[in-house]
């Protein structure tokens, strides 16, 4: 069941605001992770941190077409998910930095994020748990009776890990409404697809549950959100789950430690040639060609998104730390 998709027509000029916001989102998460690395050598920002910078297209496209209660969950990678759901910056710069005003009130930090008002179950940092949790929800969701659908986000990597198979094929037996997003950036820290999956087709790894999988090309948002818009339809109607393969790839290193080294697993010229292929000058362009945007829209939008970030930043910097008694508190269910 597994097929490679054609390119899809490309959307009229009504939706001019739409294709805007989709920039600004991008644009958002782009700056919003480039002030992460700094902070991060400023050691504002501890623990973990993996930045999704070059992948931005994958989460901003999916979500955008999700009606508001459909749920996400995803991996450790997860500011994207969070930003594109129209979380606080604030609130997500402010768990970043460890501060009592943070989405999960500094305890979480980069690779926990949670917030229930958005959907967003949360970011899971042991490699494949995500894939269990997400398929949980969707369980809620069919046993509810309710009409939502989950968007379960993962790395390539965890295509590996036991789970996978066991959910996969549970929420095929049952037809739970969910789609499980494998984002296949080539590597699983410095281990390529070729040597850590045994078939490198991930789609085609997948076709076996008895739902439909499909690889598409996530470096384009335009290209992402036409596919998702029929692959979230076809799940709210069948209420079946269904399997992406995204096509994506990181511009930065793996996690903090290697933020700007491309490492010696992959070539500059590789990283180079993956970076023509941003989709945020690529959207840029289409906008400018197309004359669906000026280039005074865009700045402006630069402008606004850059603002946004700098508050997020003085809020986080001149947020109080938890208090030591809060420690005790979310530890265990009443
Ligand atoms: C069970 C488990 N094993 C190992 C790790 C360490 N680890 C963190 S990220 C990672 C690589 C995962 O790669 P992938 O799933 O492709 O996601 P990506 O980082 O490429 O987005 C590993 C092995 C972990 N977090 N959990
Ligand atoms: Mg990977």
């Amino acid at each position: 069941m597994s097929t490679r998709t054609k390119k899809p027509v490309r959307p009229s000029t009504e939706e001019r605001e739409e294709l805007l916001e989709l920039y600004r989102q991008m644009l958002l998460i782009r700056r919003f992770e480039e002030h992460c690395d700094k902070a991060y050598r400023q050691d504002k920002i501890g623990g973990y941190l993996h930045l999704y910078i070059g992948e931005e297209a994958l989460a901003v496209g999916f979500i955008s077409q999700l009606n508001s209660d459909d749920r996400v969950l995803g991996h450790y990678r997860d500011h994207g998910y969070v930003l594109a759901l129209g979380s606080d910056p604030k609130a997500v710069m402010a768990e970043l930095y460890g501060k009592v005003t943070g989405l999960c009130r500094g305890k979480g930090g980069s690779m926990h994020l949670y917030d229930k008002e958005k959907n967003f179950l949360g970011g899971y940092a042991i490699v494949g748990d995500v894939i269990g949790i997400a398929t949980g929800a969707a369980f809620t969701a069919k046993y509810e009776g309710s009409d939502r659908i989950v968007l379960c986000f993962f790395g390539d990597g965890a295509m590996n890990a036991g789970l996978f198979h066991e959910t996969l094929n549970m929420a095929g037996l049952w037809d739970l409404p969910i789609i499980y997003i494998v984002e296949n950036n080539k590597y699983a820290m410095g281990t390529p697809v070729e040597l850590h999956s045994a078939e490198t087709d991930l789609a085609k790894r997948a076709s076996v549950y008895g739902f439909p999988s499909e690889t598409i090309d996530a470096m384009d948002v335009l290209e992402v959100r036409q596919h998702a818009r029929r692959i979230i339809d076809q799940v709210r109607q069948t209420k079946q789950p269904y399997f992406v393969e995204a096509i994506t790839y990181r511009f930065v290193g793996h996690g903090a430690a290697d933020i700007t080294d491309p490492g010696s697993y992959r070539t500059r010229q590789e990283v180079e040639e993956w970076k023509q292929r941003d989709p945020i000058p690529n959207l840029a362009n289409y906008l400018l060609q197309n004359k669906l945007a000026t280039q005074a829209d865009l700045d402006q939008i630069d402008q606004e998104v850059h603002q946004v970030v700098e508050e997020a930043v003085r809020f986080a910097d001149e947020s109080p730390d938890p208090p030591l008694d809060v420690l005790w508190e979310d530890v265990l269910v009443d």
